[in-house]
């Protein structure tokens, strides 16, 4: 590098301080792991490791050997550009031409290259969870399944590496991340018995009870067929024609218009594997269980209007939101856990039926036993061979985990290896790196598209004997995989069970359950959604689902829409239980990987912004310097946001430093967001963003001048939430301490009729 040119130290010194490269990623998100210089570069150099939050997977064969190859020795080598047959190039810029203004001719074999291979960059998106991010981690198992599983991953001290995908269901690859869904939660673990896959969701139950439904229920919640719209959302006329007619989706549709629709971020959703599993110990005795993810940071969401701002402001903020999470060193964790249940005839508890995942087993009935702990230590380094070639299957299986009569997960076992076939265009996926297993692999599939093994011997088939009759049979005591043998016996019907047509007692519960705000959330997501809906018939059809779960429920969105509301089939059961586990409200939870947004300006005392800076670092959450504009703010602080790029809905919690007076480019040719600056003592963008966090219930904090910026965005100084005082560092120390509690609930009592 060439330190010496004096406009490139200059830009060095700023990026370096910014980045806060070679501390550790105290600002993460730079995009490589070394500052570009200012000129274009001159001297070849090999290409630069990932950065140190990011790792590729693990070196292993297509047949499951730890290779020791370093990571980078399987990425692209050498200083000097070369074809994909390794000869090197001395121009790629200009096509072979006779002449440089003749025609390019056809034996360009490098132009033909290059655009050949860049006109098949794309593969499939998935049909449904199309858009994810994921995450590289390690599990360490409890030993407390070891009761009730053999699997090895499940014994005590096991460590287990890991990769995690998180997704929205209904959206295209490019959709924004914080609409209203279900989110996907899938753990491939690489076991020392192969691979495991949990396939699971942040709701703990599905639309459907019966797999042969799904494509009914994915084709309505998509985007209408004639105009392709809308995108990622339920809230059109097909979604809610049919939830409305297939009464079995109202739990699960209820779960989504919750606050579990939008989550704050991955980090804070529970995950949950839906259907009932049965596990089987070393004896063979079999155990039914039901998986959970409890994440270590709680379960938080978004307000709508919040995830609606993002949609437009930062449609990537879930993915974000996980990658920097890590890079700064905020790993986020899960506790997996298990509910109990002993493996009777019947398959039912308490009188609830295991094989049906449109039901829940109340925490209360059945507690959630930890079983070991997940943690997220490190983001892909690169997007598509991980995240996107990743392929799970609920049939993943390892000893010692068995698959229920589930008839959603019949159709899964069926669906997740089908799929593969055309997304990843071909049978051998397994040995796509981020698939292969970390156990050895002696199969006898052989060839199709994309063989990257290169198998040896001439008896790919049994019985034989010119390969010694190799592979052998394991038996159970050489760690073979032995499914369960149940009894099967049955007609030959295409019918549910009568314990199926219960759709609402669920419903009934979750409303009971949740706290006021959530209640009212609730009604105000169906009452959105449904007035985008045009068709009468469906809101009017919808109403008389809701009269069913609840009069209050159902009169509230009836109003919204300015409908009658329709009285139950029957009267509701006077004492409906109520689960406290499903409520998001009322705990305290850590706040690591937060975001503080610091609003400070030349008139601000940049000692106490500094400390405070330093306080939040402290308190392992990420600090954004918010200032009129880039650079160093009086010459010592970096500056993160400026008023024109900051908005409320990337912070957590927001300190003013003073009130900063209006920015040069405080206007609304230059920034929208400014609006009429002209006569307002305080940067309309400030006010803005303190009004906008003020009605998104989050934690506003200031000293100095502070109020006066409250004062002018219209936020009473005496507000809930709202931390004033001389001293920066204790302010911060009240409003971490709000904080944990995620949002400032009381500063709206909810309304009488919902608590
Ligand atoms: Fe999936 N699902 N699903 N699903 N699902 C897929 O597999 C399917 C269901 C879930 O990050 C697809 O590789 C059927 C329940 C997640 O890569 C596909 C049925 C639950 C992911 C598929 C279901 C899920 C998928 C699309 C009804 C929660 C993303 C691409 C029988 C327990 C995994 C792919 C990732 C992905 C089919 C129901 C969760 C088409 C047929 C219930 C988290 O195979």
């Amino acid at each position: 590098m060439e330190k010496s040119h004096p406009i490139k130290a200059a830009v060095d010194k700023v990026v370096d301080t910014v980045s806060g490269r070679g501390e550790r990623a105290e600002i993460p998100g730079v995009p490589n792991s070394e500052p570009p210089s200012l000129e274009q570069p001159t001297e070849p150099r090999e290409p630069l490791p990932p950065k140190p939050d990011q790792r590729g997977p693990d070196t292993f064969s297509p047949t499951g050997q730890p290779t020791g190859v370093p990571q980078d020795k399987v990425a692209q080598e050498g200083a000097y550009l070369t074809t994909a047959q390794g000869v090197r190039l001395r121009d790629t810029d200009h096509s072979l031409k006779a002449g440089p203004r003749g025609p390019v001719l056809l034996q360009d074999h490098h132009l033909r290259e290059k655009v050949m291979h860049f006109d098949h960059e794309r593969i499939p998106e998935r049909v449904v969870h199309a858009r994810g991010a994921g995450a590289h981690g390690v599990f360490r198992s409890y030993g407390t399944a070891a009761n009730v599983t053999r699997a090895g991953f499940l014994a005590e001290g096991a460590e287990t590496a890991v990769f995690v995908r998180f997704s929205t269901v209904l959206g295209s690859r490019g959709s924004a991340d914080t609409v209203r869904d279900t989110r996907g939660f899938a753990t491939k673990f690489y076991t020392g018995e192969g691979v495991f896959d949990l396939v699971g969701n942040n709701i703990p139950v599905f639309f459907i009870q019966d797999g042969i439904k799904f494509p009914d229920i994915i084709h309505a919640a998509k985007p209408h067929p004639d105009r392709e719209i809308p995108q990622a959302q339920s809230a059109h006329d097909t979604f809610w024609d049919f939830v409305s007619l297939h009464t079995e989706a109202t739990f699960h549709t209820m779960w989504n218009m919750s606050d579990r629709g939008i989550p704050r971020s991955y980090r804070m959703m529970e995950g949950f594997g839906v259907h009932t599993f049965r596990l089987v110990d070393a004896q063979g005795k079999t155990t039914l269980v039901k998986w959970h993810w409890k994440p270590k940071l709680g379960v938080h969401s978004l307000t709508w209007e919040e995830a609606q701002i993002i949609g437009g402001v930062d449609p990537d903020f879930h993915r974000r939101d996980l990658a920097d999470a890590i890079e700064s060193g905020a790993f986020p964790e899960w506790e997996l856990g298990i509910q109990i249940f002993p493996d009777t005839p019947d398959q039912m508890f308490e009188g609830i039926d295991l094989l049906d995942s449109t039901k829940i087993v109340p925490e209360e009935l059945a507690s959630v036993q930890p079983v070991g702990l997940l943690t997220l230590n490190a983001n892909p380094s690169n997007f598509f061979a991980e995240t996107e070639q990743v392929a799970f299957h609920t049939g993943h299986l390892v000893p010692g985990i068995d698959v229920t009569d589930d008839p959603l997960l019949a159709a899964r076992l069926f669906s997740y290896l089908d799929t593969q076939i055309t997304r990843l265009a071909g049978p051998n996926f397994a040995q796509i790196p981020i698939n292969r297993p970390h156990a050895p692999v002696n199969d006898m599939l052989r060839d199709g598209f994309h063989q990257s093994a290169v198998h040896r011997g001439v008896a790919p088939y049994k019985p034989n004997s010119l390969d010694g009759g190799c592979p052998f049979h394991a038996g159970a005591a050489e760690g073979a995989y032995v499914e369960v043998p149940l009894e099967v016996a049955g007609r030959k019907v295409r019918e549910a069970p009568a314990s199926y047509a219960d759709h609402f007692s669920q419903p009934r519960l979750f409303w009971r359950s949740l706290s006021p705000v959530e209640r009212e959330h609730l009604v105000s997501a169906y009452t959105f959604e449904l007035s985008k809906c045009y068709e009468q018939a469906v809101k009017e059809r919808t109403l008389h689902v809701l009269a069913e779960i609840d009069p209050v429920l159902c009169e509230q969105v009836a109003d919204g829409l300015g409908l009658p509301a329709p009285q139950p089939s029957q009267p509701p059961a006077a004492h409906l239980p109520s689960s406290p586990a499903l409520s998001q409200v009322g705990r305290e939870w850590p706040v690591d990987g937060r975001i503080i947004g610091i609003v400070a300006d030349d008139s601000s005392d940049l000692g106490v912004v500094g400390a405070v800076r330093q306080a939040v670092l402290g308190a392992g959450m990420t600090p954004l310097i918010i200032a009129p504009k880039g650079g160093m703010l009086g010459g010592s602080l970096a500056v993160q946001r400026t008023f024109a790029t900051a908005r409320s809905v990337e912070f957590d919690a927001i300190l003013l430093a003073g009130a900063p007076v209006p920015g040069k480019d405080a206007y609304g040719a230059r920034d929208a967001k400014a609006g009429d600056a002209a006569g307002a003592g305080v940067d309309p963008r400030v006010a803005l963003m303190v009004g906008e966090a003020y009605r998104h219930a989050k934690v506003l904090g200031g000293w100095g001048a502070a109020e006066r910026a409250f004062v002018q965005a219209g936020v009473p100084a005496s507000a809930a939430g709202v931390v004033l005082g001389d001293d920066g560092e204790a302010v911060l120390r009240d409003a971490v301490a709000l904080l944990a509690r995620h949002r400032v609930w009381d500063r709206f009592p909810p309304a009488a009729e919902l608590t």
